[in-house]
């Protein structure tokens, strides 16, 4: 049975378990059991999570937990956490936990404690992000810099664009921002039309430093600074490097000691609290960036030594598979009743679907489940007035992660209050909806009684916090990591590699010179060769 997972004891006690509660609504749940609220409630790391909203009864959670200890997950969190090459077919550790571990602590990869190089690079982002936060980094022609556009994709675009736009609140309104990651040359253009060349500075964020899209958007930027300022020089002021390849970095004409480096044991996009987050630190300031890192470490600890009865992304990434492989529900929906967070959602697709969106185990065998969900999701209460029509009456179920703050940054009178209520509201439409005779006892004509039935039953989370802030930040971004862990591992697949990104990207490279030279003989599929007829005109 491939690697046991639907063979096992724990497995198959959910089966017998899901035939038996399927088909129980939430109402009942809730007017059976007056303390459901309180027991399917964590509070902890500042985090309210009620998961108490979800088609699950205490056996449930039972066995899930039962299932979690038969995949290893204790071990497994260890592995991860020592350094350990869980990333076996990149043979890598995976150490996005060691770019926030405290000064002074110890994790080791391949014999050497990582910590103090951690922190050294920190100490040097600190250093740099001071002197342009002061003004005292000079652009060429002397002209202090005021925009900073970091050029990256994927990873190294996703993290600081969500980060950026997360705690822009606390950010140096001096500087301004811009992110470009697509190779559309419209994203490059917009972004700096109007810029400066004078005073503007590039971060180049590239693991490899081969990137397509970024190392073609960096030359850009190369020869639209060089078209002002004419001189090569130029280059090592108004450029800076953040990679782990030194060579390719020199190559480009980046001095590198304006480089700031990560490690290979740093995945793309887990990587926004190492040097990828230096567009981050340069907004918000080393001591908030410094904050950032703690709340992601808090919730590190939680991870690791919380039992997993209260241990928040372990419940998280159960009730996804809950849902995914026993109620058939894959798509999941972000929520975030925060404006800040507008681009969380998107963010959480990369982190979700790259890590999790996997067909064979880790021994390569065809997995015979179904694997990650579909995340998707706007701030409240935006999506109110669009898809959520199907969240509440489409015939597909979507879970909802519901995340909200008891206070506003920006206190302006009722908006909070009405944001919130709303939050809620969504949260109990979902749950209990409204049956026919509720519909028809308020006067509802007989024929428009069937439109206005709301069948409930449909699950959320809500994780409820104080207010938006760099460590909660943190905390929340390391909480959904781990929950994609906790699914990775019950699916006994690898959460750290993206094979699947490589056909297209391959494919692409064959078909730039069959658009370029016009005469090339095309050997593709039909459809293939049509398009590209079309597009050489
Ligand atoms: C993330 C992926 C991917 C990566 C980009 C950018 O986990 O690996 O999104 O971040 O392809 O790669 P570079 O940083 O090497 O340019």
């Amino acid at each position: 049975m491939k690697n046991g997972l639907t063979g096992s004891a724990a497995w198959k006690s959910l089966e017998n378990h899901f035939r038996a509660v399927k088909d129980i609504s939430l109402r009942t749940l809730f007017s059976e059991d007056p303390s459901r609220a309180e027991r399917f409630r964590i509070q902890d790391e500042g985090i309210y999570f009620d998961y108490s909203k979800h088609r699950i009864t205490s056996e449930t959670m039972v066995l899930l937990f039962a299932l979690a200890r038969e995949r290893g997950l204790g071990k497994r969190i260890a592995a991860m956490f020592s350094g350990e090459k869980i990333n076996i077919t990149e043979n890598r550790a995976v150490l996005h936990t060691a770019l926030r571990a405290p000064k002074g602590s110890t994790v080791m990869v391949d014999g050497h404690n990582v910590v103090p190089d951690v922190h050294q690079v920190l100490e040097k982002m600190s250093r740099f992000a001071n002197s342009i936060r002061r003004g005292e980094w000079k652009g060429f022609t002397g002209k202090p810099i005021k925009n900073i556009v970091n050029i990256g994709i994927g990873g190294s675009d996703l993290g600081p664009v969500m980060a950026y736009e997360a705690l822009k609140f606390y950010s140096h309104r001096d500087l301004a921002f811009r992110f470009v990651s697509n190779i559309d040359g419209n994203d490059f253009s917009e972004a700096v039309q109007d810029l400066s060349p004078e005073e503007t500075l590039f971060i180049v964020s590239s693991k490899t430093f081969t990137t397509l899209e970024t190392m073609t958007n960096a030359r850009t930027a190369r020869k639209w600074l060089l078209d002002k300022l004419a001189d090569d020089k130029a280059v090592a002021r108004h450029f800076v490097a953040v990679s782990t390849n030194e060579k390719e970095v020199a190559a480009f004409g980046i001095d590198t000691a304006n480089m700031f480096g990560f490690w290979d044991w740093v995945g793309g996009r887990y990587s926004l609290d190492s040097a990828i987050g230096l567009s981050t630190m340069l907004a918000i300031g080393p001591d908030n960036f410094y904050l950032l890192l703690d709340g992601f470490h808090q919730m590190d600890e939680h991870f690791r030594s919380a039992p997993f009865e209260r241990n928040i992304p372990v419940i998280m990434g159960l009730l996804g598979v809950w849902y995914i492989d026993f109620f058939g529900f894959s798509s999941q929906a972000v929520l975030p009743y925060e404006n800040y967070l507008k681009r969380f959602p998107a963010y959480l697709q990369q982190l979700t679907m790259e890590s999790n969106g996997k067909q064979v185990t880790l021994d390569g065998d065809r997995v015979d489940y179904n694997t990650g969900a579909i995340y998707w999701g706007e701030p409240g209460t935006n999506g109110q007035h669009s898809f959520y029509q199907m969240i509440h009456q489409g015939t597909s179920i979507i879970p909802c992660d519901f995340i909200g703050f008891r206070t506003s940054l920006n206190h302006l009178a009722l908006h909070q209050d009405y944001l919130i209520a709303n939050m809620i509201a969504q949260g109990e439409a979902l749950a209990f909806g409204k049956s026919a005779n509720e519909v028809k006892n308020e006067g509802v004509p007989g024929s428009l009684v069937p439109h206005k039935v709301f069948e409930g039953n449909r699950p959320s989370s809500v994780f409820f916090m104080e207010k938006l802030t760099p460590g909660k930040l943190g905390k929340l971004v390391a909480m959904y990591e781990h929950a994609v862990y906790t699914q990775g591992v019950i699916w006994g697949i690898n959460p750290f590699d993206q094979m699947g990104v490589e056909l297209g990207k391959v494919l692409a490279m064959k078909i730039i010179p069959e658009l370029l030279d016009r005469d090339r003989p095309l050997q593709h599929d039909t459809s293939t060769n049509e398009l590209i007829n079309f597009y050489r005109g």
